[in-house]
């Protein structure tokens, strides 16, 4: 069977304007495949949205199948325009999605008749039975179309041992340059799957069913081992893992390890929680001494009260601890804060964004409470009837989309105030001249996306006073060139 995985495009939003990284998701399931079929992968982020050019070019490859990953509501238009391209020239390709918002949204995705089948939940083992078989029928985590009508297969039981799953096929994706932050490569690593909170705005709970499972730590450094032999540039690994301290001993062993392999040149980025961190000082040392340059934390908002109800359950001292943990250790604080959430006042929102810039973080993202399919807040919103937008192109995560929140420009107001205190702040004009510690690297690599970001808006501005329509690309975009 002649197959394609495709990695498709969208809106660039959020993270993806600061980084790009490779598409684990499909070099997984490639690695899964690979002995029962030619897999030939895509990665189409960066490459524009001309759907109907995008088609005809993975025609050329001639396959039989073509499996788009839908991890999240951005991608989610362009990759049904996709797949109804590709089916109006070759109605007989079959087209598979899967990923989270596919796995969330399957029959919205079907519905209009361009996609063969959805897989729900991680991919590994359903798909592997599809090449295999050639079909889905009765193959467990498939929904598929039978005559005209859709067939729920049932669900697929959970892999226990991650450690079955075969390391990526990144070599499938030979050319990596693009995938980099300032002058580093990004390769991403997934060391385990799932989280056990209960974060109100999260679907990763519901994807692995309230789990969180490990691979083990030889599996893990196999897979950095290969890295650091195959990759001989200056690198950031990136853990993908939702939530990279829920074992913090497993955390630890790791970075042992890692410092046994003495990697210059490498340097590591993980998502944790503060709770774990702010208890485990010695913790964040072994992450000091492993080269962890950034460490993504969800700080959300200062607002004991809404912290709760979003379910998050961290503290402020937590986090004020946290950060001072990390820096202590040449850490760089990657804080994701979040407005709009359900209950949210005008003073709240005042006061989270006064609170970003004394956190002291190092990197501020700010998007907005956004219902994402497999999160409580999207089943709430459904139910309760405050959701506002169902058109996926307008989840860029820093627009309202639910009833309450308030409006795109007072919003973008108060993120620009936001952004502007963080990023002309002594700390990170001091860090364009300081000595070369990780901390300054990292602000530094930060300042300039900063700027190219006041770049794009003044652009923007000036398109706008001249009267030209249409917004100008994003800056990754510029980034990535
Ligand atoms: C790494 C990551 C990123 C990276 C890179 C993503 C990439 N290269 O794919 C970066 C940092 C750039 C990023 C950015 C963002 N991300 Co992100 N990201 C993740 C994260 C943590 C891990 C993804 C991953 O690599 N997993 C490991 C691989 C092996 O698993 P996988 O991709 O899920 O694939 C498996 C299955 O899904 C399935 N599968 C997937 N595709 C396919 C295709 C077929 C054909 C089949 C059969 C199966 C299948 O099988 C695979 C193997 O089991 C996920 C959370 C998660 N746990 O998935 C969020 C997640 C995808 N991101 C999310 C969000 C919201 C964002 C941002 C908007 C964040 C922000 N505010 O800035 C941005 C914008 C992204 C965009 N434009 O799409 C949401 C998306 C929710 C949604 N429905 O929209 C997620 C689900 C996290 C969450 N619950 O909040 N992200
Ligand atoms: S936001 Fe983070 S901590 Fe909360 S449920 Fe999702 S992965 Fe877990």
């Amino acid at each position: 069977m002649r197959l394609i995985l495709v990695m498709p495009t969208g809106l660039q939003v959020g993270y993806d304007a600061y980084f790009s990284s490779s598409p684990l998701g499909i070099e997984t399931l490639a690695a899964s495949v690979r002995d029962i079929a030619d897999v030939t992968l895509v990665d189409l982020r960066g490459k524009g949205h001309d759907v109907e050019a995008h088609a005809e070019g993975l025609l050329t490859h001639k396959p039989d199948m073509i499996g788009i990953s839908m991890n999240s509501a951005s991608h989610t238009k362009y990759s049904l325009l996709l797949a109804a391209a590709v089916k109006r020239r070759c109605p007989d390709v079959k087209i598979v999605l899967g990923g989270q918002q596919a796995t969330f949204l399957t029959q919205e995705m079907m519905e209009p008749g361009h996609v063969d089948a959805v897989v729900r939940g991680e991919g590994e083992q359903v798909f592997r039975e599809i090449v295999m078989s050639g079909g889905f029928e009765g193959v467990a985590g498939v929904s598929w179309y039978s005559d005209g009508k859709i067939v729920d297969e049932p669900d697929r039981a959970l892999i226990e041992n991650l450690d079955d799953i075969l390391p990526p096929a990144r070599d499938l994706l030979p050319n990596r340059e693009r995938y980099r932050v300032g002058k580093y490569r990004v390769e991403g690593i997934e060391t385990s799957r799932g989280c056990a909170h209960h974060c109100s705005f999260c679907s990763v709970r519901n994807f692995h069913r309230g789990r969180w499972r490990p691979k083990s730590v030889q599996r893990v450094m196999q897979e950095i081992d290969e890295l650091l032999e195959t990759c001989p540039y200056p690198k950031v690994i990136y853990f993908v893992d939702d939530n990279f301290s829920t074992d913090v001993r497993r955390m630890e062993e790791i970075c042992r390890e890692i410092v046994k392999r003495n990697a210059h040149d490498t340097f590591f980025w993980c998502q944790a929680r503060v709770d774990a961190l702010a208890k485990n000082p010695e913790l964040v040392e072994w992450m000091g001494k492993a080269h962890f340059t950034a460490v993504l934390l969800g700080l959300e908002t200062p607002v004991a009260r809404l912290l709760k109800s979003s379910g998050k359950n961290i503290s402020v001292d937590q986090t004020m601890r946290t950060i001072e943990l990390l820096h202590a250790n040449d850490i760089g604080a990657w804080g994701t804060f979040t407005l709009g959430l359900p209950g949210e006042t005008l003073e709240d929102a005042h006061a989270t964004v006064d609170f970003i810039p004394t956190t002291g973080v190092d990197v501020a993202q700010i998007t907005v409470a956004t219902p994402i399919p497999g999160s409580n807040l999207y089943d709430e919103a459904k139910e309760q009837g405050t959701l506002l937008v169902t058109d996926w192109d307008k989840y860029d995560f820093t627009s309202p989309t639910m009833k309450g929140q308030l409006p795109k420009k007072k919003l973008d107001a108060l993120m620009h105030r936001a952004y502007l205190k963080v990023y002309l702040s002594r700390r990170f004009l001091l860090s364009m001249f300081k000595q070369q510690t990780n901390l300054h690297r990292l602000r530094r690599t930060m300042f300039g996306v900063f700027l190219s970001w006041i770049w794009f808006l003044l652009k923007n501005r000036v398109r706008s006073w001249v009267g030209l329509k249409g917004k100008l690309s994003n800056p990754r975009q510029r980034l990535d060139t």
